[in-house]
């Protein structure tokens, strides 16, 4: 099995789009399909602050859960929506809202099969994928070596939100350990989470949340050929959102 790793979509429906056809899907019945049966996998934090969140949302159900011809495993923003869609009581920030704006905008029947659609998403999917045939693990904000192959809360939280240490620096940002750097495992790490202009590469681990969100790119990285694709963002250029780091 080939994949294609596809970075944080944040709702950019189009760069999406752009990003399947450059890796050589065709567009059939609404959904991309690649001539040699490469798969795609979203690593997550498929919605909120982009244009077009349900417009994501929806595909990524259609190929994953419906086709299952493409894999997803969850972000934090992800968790948010789900816990939004069950009823629990989230604030409707940092992206969220633009999601929820967009779902109200739709007519009842529309929201129910949209929330539906979401919450089998989201409850089928692993809180990370091993892909053993290319040697790999995609976990949204990344994977310790000695947590590949446990779950539970600890495991959850570290997929989520990466090695946070439970501080935050002055202006409300968590303090996040740079788990990558001191990574030793032989297996590809793949993730997202953490907007970077360039996909960054520490050890055998490769982030390729190239912020599209942010107005700088979307990323795919393709197995076996360790190589990385780019399409240029469409959105506004937020230069404080890209972390400088080594
Ligand atoms: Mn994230």
């Amino acid at each position: 099995m080939k994949i294609d790793v596809i970075g944080d979509v944040h709702g950019c429906f189009e760069e999406l789009k752009h990003l399947f056809m450059v890796l050589g899907y065709k567009e059939k019945d609404n959904i991309f399909i690649h001539p040699d049966g490469r798969i795609p996998v979203f690593v997550g934090d498929i919605t909120d602050r982009g244009p077009a969140s349900i417009a994501v949302l929806q595909l990524v159900y259609t190929m994953v859960v419906k086709n299952k011809i493409a894999k997803y495993v969850p972000g934090n923003h992800c968790n948010k929506l789900y816990r939004f869609f069950l009823g629990n009581k989230v604030q409707l920030k940092h992206g969220l809202e633009t999601t929820v704006a967009e779902f109200e905008a739709r007519n009842g029947k529309e929201q129910t099969e949209i929330k539906k659609q979401f919450k089998i998403l989201y409850e089928q999917a692993p809180l990370y994928l091993e892909i053993k045939e290319q040697n790999a693990v995609v976990a949204h904000a990344g994977i310790k070596e000695d947590l590949i192959g446990q779950t539970g809360k600890r495991v959850q939280t570290f997929v989520l939100y990466g090695d946070i240490t439970g501080e935050s620096h002055s202006d409300g940002r968590p303090i996040r350990r740079d788990w990558a750097k001191s990574y030793q495992g032989n297996k590809w790490i793949i993730y997202g989470h953490t907007p970077v202009l360039e996909p960054r590469i520490k050890n055998k681990t490769i982030n390729i949340d190239t912020g599209c969100v942010f107005g700088n790119k979307l990323t795919a990285f393709r197995l076996p050929e360790e190589e990385t694709v780019s399409v240029p963002s469409l959105q506004e250029f937020v230069e404080e959102k890209f972390r400088n780091l080594d």
